[in-house]
């Protein structure tokens, strides 16, 4: 099994993390609705604000609409919201909805996750979506902390599950942990004192390595200490550790 099986069995819904918790079902054609509107509920409260307040932009808050599905990869950018308090919209998708046009417009591939930004900007790959997120916490704050933590979201992306995923978590595993062994030796997260995009991209991968293919990584000390550390997360429960 992959944590991409359940995608079959949902619906189309919504519901909204942080920021309110109104959920909403979409019926009919949802496709459409749903890109580009978002619920009727939210786009009533957005006509309601509109109505009644001067439209200054820095009073509207950016709600980034993530798509995707329960017990898939959205799940590890539901996560990385959560520890960084970036509200965002989760949207769950059908394979109907994945398929249409305007998810291809978010998607040029018509998986998941997919994001659309508040201003309409489509940003596809969980990894890209994960650094979008962290840049709308203000996480990353030079070009040298984007790239150290965008190190990190890649090697896990493409270097990382790759080389897991192939061999079904029999690789080199002193070739792939053992830096991060050491650099955990070192500080509690791999880039410093504090929980980072960094860590919710590698931790997450690494728990689905134990969770598909019964990965053991008790030869690594630091690296089981660190994930102790992530699993006792509420956010992690929340999302990628309840999935
Ligand atoms: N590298 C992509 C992988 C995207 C991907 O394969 N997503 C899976 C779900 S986890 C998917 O959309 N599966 C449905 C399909 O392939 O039709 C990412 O990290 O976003």
């Amino acid at each position: 099994m992959t944590w991409c099986a359940r995608l079959e069995v949902f619906g189309t819904t919504t519901r909204t993390m942080h920021a309110t918790t109104a959920a909403s079902r979409l019926r009919a054609s949802p496709a459409r609705l749903l890109l580009l509107g978002g619920s009727r509920a939210a786009r009533r409260a957005s006509s309601r604000r509109a109505a009644t307040s001067t439209p200054v932009r820095a009073a509207a808050p950016s709600v980034p609409s993530v798509y995707g599905s329960p017990g898939s990869r959205t799940q590890i950018v539901e996560w990385l919201a959560l520890e960084l308090d970036v509200p965002i919209k989760s949207v769950t998708l059908n394979r109907a909805v994945m398929a249409s046009p305007e998810y291809r417009a978010v998607h040029p591939f018509g998986k998941i996750p997919g994001c659309k930004a508040e201003d309409g900007t489509g940003i596809f790959e969980s990894g890209a979506i994960m650094l979008y997120v962290a840049d709308l916490a203000g996480s990353l704050p030079t070009p040298e902390a984007r790239g150290a933590a965008a190190a990190w979201v890649i090697w896990a992306n493409a270097t990382m599950w790759p080389a897991l995923e192939t061999s079904r978590g029999k690789c080199d595993m002193q070739g792939l942990f053992g830096p991060v062994e050491d650099i955990l030796g070192r500080s509690d997260w791999l880039l410093g004192d504090e929980l980072s995009v960094a860590d919710v991209a590698v931790g997450a991968y690494v728990k689905y390595g134990q969770l598909f293919f019964r990965m053991d990584i008790s030869k690594f000390p630091n690296l089981s200490k660190y994930m102790a550390a992530i699993e006792s997360r509420d956010a992690f429960k929340k999302t990628v550790g309840g999935g």
